[in-house]
C-alpha cells in the first residue's frame, strides 16, 4: 500500500521475540541493562549484531514503559507488559498452557479463558509495535510460543513484510496439540507466516497434520496451502525443520582461554580431585529430567557401582520461573534428592552432588564445561537443548563423554553421544556407567564426529539458511500475492 508508505518505520530486518535480549539486576542502583542468558539469546544475538536491525521484546519488569535503547550495536524496542499481563499471557498462557502441553504433559497443562485473552491481547500489541517499526518490504522473524499469533496479525496490517516464524521448542503431536480450546486460532496465527521453522522434521510434520486435521487444508512436501479467506488472498506457507545451533567459534574461543582452561583446574581442586567429574547444566524446569538424573546417579552410587571417592556431580540449576507451582514442585523435589542423595552417599569431604542453584557468567559455564569429563542432558522432552552442543564445542581435546536424551532435538544432531531413555532409570544408569568407563580412544573418536558437526552446523549457519530461504519464497513468482 504506497498510501500508507509515509507512515512506515526504518527497519529492514526486525526479530521479534517475548523478552528483549537484555536483564537487568534488580538490587543494582545503577539500574544497568546486561545482556541475558538464555536459548534464544544465545541463538539469535550473533545475527542482530551483524545485521544491524531492531529487536522488539519485553525487558522484563513490568508496569514500566521504556524507551527505544541500543545495547553492544542492537537497537532494542521495548513493548511493556502490566503486572496482569505477565501473569495471563506470560505466567499463565505461554508457560502453563503452552509451556507443558508442547513438552507432552509432563505437567498438566491449564486452559483458562482469561487467559486465553491476555494472549490475543499482548500478541496484538507486539504485532502493532512490528507494523510501526518495520519499513516497507521489511523482513520480519517471529520468536516462539508466546507469538504464535503475529504473523497472521501483521499479514492482515502489513501484507508487505516478509515474515518468518521460528518455533524454538517442540510442536507436539496432533492428539496432545487437539486439547488446546484455541487450537484453531494458533495455526490459523502461525499460517500468517511464510515460512515456519521448528527444530525437528518431526516437529514440522506435526504442525502440518494439525493444519491438515483441523483446517482441511492441502499439504505437499512442507508447503501448506492457504486458501482465500474473507479478508486475506490466499498464499503458501513452508513450514520446516531448522535445527538451531550455537556460537561455536566464540565458545571454542572461551575454551582455549588460559585464564578459563586455570579455572576449570581450580574448579577440579575445589571438588577434592576426583577421578571423575560429571556436570549437569539445566534451567530449574521440570521438561530437563533433573530428577531422573539424579534418581540414576544415587542408585548407582547406592549398588556401589560408582564410588563416591572417585565421582561428583555438579549440577547447575538456574532459577526460573520460580512463581509458578510446577517449579516450586521441581525445585522442591530436585532439592529433596539432593540432600538424601548427600546424607546417604556424602561423607566429610566427598560430597555426592554440588547443587548450584544460581546463574553464572559465561566464562564460568565455560571452565565447568572444561572441568567435566562426562555431561548428562537427560530432558524428558526438549526442542533442541543447546546445553548439549556447548559441551562439545568446549572440548577442544576431542575427550569427554556426552550423555544425551533420546527426547532432546540435539539427540538427531550429535551421533556420538551416549543416547538414553531417562524414563527408563535402569538405562539411563547404564549410560552413565557407559560413560564413565568408556576408554579415551571411543570418547576421542565419538567426540571428534560431534565437534565436526557443531563446527559445521553454527548458530549463523542456522541464521542464513532461515533468512536466505525466507528471502527466496517471496521472490519466487507463485509466490506473489495477486493484487
Ligand atoms: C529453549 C528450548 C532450545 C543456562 N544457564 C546459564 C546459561 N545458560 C544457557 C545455556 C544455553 C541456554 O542458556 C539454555 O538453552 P537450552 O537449549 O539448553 O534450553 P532452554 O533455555 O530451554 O531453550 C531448547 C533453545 O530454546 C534454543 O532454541 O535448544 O530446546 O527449550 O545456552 O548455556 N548461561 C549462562 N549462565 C547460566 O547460569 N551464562
Amino acid at each position: 500500500g504506497s498510501e500508507s508508505a509515509g507512515t512506515y518505520g526504518d527497519s529492514d530486518f526486525v526479530v521479534v521475540a517475548n523478552r528483549l535480549p537484555v536483564d537487568r539486576d534488580a538490587s543494582d542502583p545503577d539500574q544497568e541493562w546486561r545482556t541475558s542468558p538464555g536459548g534464544l539469546v544465545t541463538a539469535v544475538a550473533p545475527v542482530m549484531k551483524a545485521q544491524e536491525g531492531a529487536w522488539i521484546g519485553w525487558t522484563g519488569v513490568a508496569d514500566v514503559d521504556f524507551e527505544p535503547f541500543t545495547i553492544d550495536g542492537m537497537h532494542l524496542i521495548p513493548v511493556t507488559l502490566t503486572n496482569e499481563d505477565v501473569l495471563r499471557y506470560y505466567e499463565g498462557f505461554s508457560n502453563a498452557t503452552l509451556w507443558p502441553l508442547y513438552h507432552d504433559v509432563i505437567a498438566p497443562p491449564e486452559y483458562h479463558r482469561t487467559w486465553w485473552e491476555a494472549y490475543v491481547r499482548v500478541n496484538e500489541r507486539f504485532a502493532a509495535k512490528v507494523a510501526e517499526v518495520a519499513a516497507e518490504s521489511a523482513t520480519v522473524w517471529v520468536h516462539d510460543y508466546q507469538l504464535q499469533l503475529v504473523p497472521q496479525l501483521l499479514r492482515r496490517m502489513r501484507p508487505d513484510l516478509r515474515i518468518g516464524f521460528f518455533n524454538h521448542i517442540p510442536f507436539p503431536p496432533f492428539e496432545l496439540f487437539a486439547q488446546l480450546p484455541w487450537r484453531d486460532e494458533i495455526l490459523r496465527g502461525l499460517l500468517g507466516a511464510d515460512l515456519i521453522g521448528f527444530q525437528r522434521p518431526a516437529d514440522a510434520a506435526n504442525f502440518r497434520r494439525a493444519v491438515r486435521g483441523r483446517l482441511g487444508y492441502q499439504t505437499k512436501g512442507s508447503t501448506v496451502t492457504v486458501p482465500d479467506s474473507g479478508d486475506l488472498p490466499g498464499h503458501s506457507v513452508r513450514a520446516e525443520a531448522f535445527p538451531i545451533s550455537i556460537d561455536t567459534p566464540y565458545l571454542e574461543e572461551l575454551a582455549a582461554d588460559p585464564a578459563i582452561i586455570e579455572r576449570a583446574a581450580q574448579i577440579r581442586e575445589e571438588v577434592g580431585n576426583p577421578k571423575v567429574i560429571m556436570l549437569g547444566v539445566d534451567r530449574m524446569d521440570y521438561t530437563k529430567g533433573i530428577r531422573h538424573r539424579l534418581k540414576a546417579f544415587g542408585e548407582l552410587l547406592a549398588e556401589g557401582r560408582l564410588n563416591v571417592e572417585d565421582i561428583v556431580l555438579i549440577q547447575i540449576a538456574t532459577p526460573s520461573r520460580e512463581r509458578l507451582e510446577q517449579y516450586k514442585i521441581i525445585r522442591h523435589d530436585v532439592e529433596l534428592a539432593v540432600g538424601r542423595i548427600n546424607g546417604e552417599q556424602a561423607d566429610i569431604g566427598s560430597i555426592a552432588v554440588h547443587y548450584l542453584h544460581h546463574s553464572y557468567p559465561r566464562d564460568e559455564m565455560t571452565a565447568f564445561f572444561i572441568a567435566a569429563d562426562v555431561m548428562l542432558v537427560t530432558a524428558l522432552r526438549d526442542g533442541m537443548n543447546l546445553v548439549a552442543k556447548e559441551y562439545v564445542a568446549c572440548r577442544l581435546h576431542d575427550d569427554g563423554a556426552l550423555v544425551l536424551s533420546e527426547f532432546a532435538g540435539a539427540a538427531e544432531q550429535l551421533a556420538g553421544a551416549v543416547l538414553v531413555n531417562p524414563h527408563d532409570i535402569g538405562n539411563l544408569k547404564a549410560g552413565i556407567l557407559e560413560a564413565v568407563q568408556m576408554d579415551p580412544k571411543t570418547r576421542a573418536r565419538r567426540m571428534r564426529q560431534m565437534r565436526k558437526k557443531v563446527r559445521t552446523d553454527t548458530v549463523s549457519a542456522w541464521s542464513k539458511r532461515f533468512l536466505s530461504e525466507l528471502d527466496a519464497i517471496r521472490d519466487s513468482p507463485e509466490a506473489i500475492v495477486p493484487e
